[in-house]
């Protein structure tokens, strides 16, 4: 298939650089607004379209895909995390799905750090305080939080970005503990002095903080639900810069608003932007628009990836950053 007659759709702006390179590569429909496309424009570009560029506000489920016309063969998600879309259904009608992975990983480990550290040294009571003009001078009382370095840090889902918490973890002199499907390599564990724990609920009951790091998939739904959320230490704070399907708000607003939990630091919701409205009423909590991996550089490499996963397709192999069921 030559390359320029591939026609490509892509769901959302993206930064001028990806798209314009897109423009030189392909017969490529960007975006004019920064809006969600509604249903009926997704069918309309898996109809006609060769390859869709979506992200995750686009929900790519059986039934979109059962609409799809037959020259779709690539869905080259510009993200990492794949749970927006059917990949399942995708592979069964025959059409490719790849994703962005790596290029986000640093970004995203930043913005649990500093969930971390806003949670635990009230950085945001501090800045409205100041906004506010509320300083009245120092008080040796006042603004008190809780140090990190010396904390135990559980982290739930030990993949590329779990590791780059981890390294970020020990430089902040926390120590590392870990649950994951599959332990990690003896190496790879003694270079990040982590800890592996096979029941994830010995080691929720015995960290300071919970930095949430796992994909969402069918076998992390709920992984923290209200059993496992009541296990937590009552100074324990959670993290979350993966998806919120993993832990179930409502679950976790209760335990928070009745202080069983300390506090939270949230980057990503159980119902993508509509957020537990309690939620956003508790002062020990730190809430953020799902901007883990929200760096100009990072958005730029993520449509690199894009780019290099239609251009392989476009020649006849298969895309690097392939996503098969198999993996999910
Ligand atoms: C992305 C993310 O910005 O890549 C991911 O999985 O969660 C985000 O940080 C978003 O998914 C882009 O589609």
């Amino acid at each position: 298939m030559p390359n320029k007659r591939l026609s490509v759709v892509v769901t959302r702006r993206l930064p001028d650089v990806v798209e314009t390179r897109m423009t030189e590569l392909f017969d490529v429909t960007l975006r004019d607004s920064d809006t969600p496309m509604s249903r009926e424009e997704l069918v309309d570009a898996m109809r006609r379209s060769d390859i869709l560029v979506p992200t995750i506000t686009d929900d790519i489920d059986a039934s979109l895909l059962t609409q799809a016309g037959d020259r779709l063969k690539l869905i080259a998600n510009f993200g990492a995390g794949v749970d927006h879309i059917d990949v399942h259904t995708a592979r069964q009608r025959g059409i490719l799905v790849s994703n962005t992975p790596g290029v986000l990983t640093e970004d995203t480990a930043d913005m649990a750090l500093a969930l971390m550290l806003a949670v635990t040294r009230k950085i945001p009571q501090g800045l409205a305080e100041m906004q506010a003009d509320q300083w009245r001078g120092w008080s040796p009382m006042a603004h008190l939080g809780t140090r990190i370095g010396g904390k135990r840090l559980g982290i739930l889902g030990m993949g590329r970005i779990g590791q780059a918490v981890a390294r970020r973890a020990r430089a902040f002199g926390m120590q590392v503990h870990y649950h994951n499907r599959r332990r990690l390599r003896p190496e790879v564990e003694e270079a990040l002095e982590a800890t592996y724990w096979e029941s994830l609920d010995q080691m929720i009951a015995r960290m300071d903080v919970i930095s949430v790091n796992c994909p969402h998939t069918p076998s992390t739904f709920h992984l923290l639900n209200a059993r496992r959320l009541k296990l937590l230490k009552p100074s324990a704070v959670i993290v979350n810069t993966s998806r919120g399907e993993v832990i179930d708000e409502n679950a976790l607003t209760r335990g928070l608003r009745a202080g069983e939990i300390a506090g939270a630091g949230l980057d990503v919701f159980e119902r993508g932007h509509s957020v537990n409205p309690r939620l956003r009423e508790l002062p020990n909590v730190v809430l953020l628009p799902h901007m883990g991996s929200a760096t100009l550089e990072g958005r730029i490499e993520m449509g690199e990836k894009v780019i290099v996963n239609i251009k392989t397709f476009a020649d006849g192999h298969r895309p690097p950053d392939q996503v098969l069921p198999s993996m999910l």
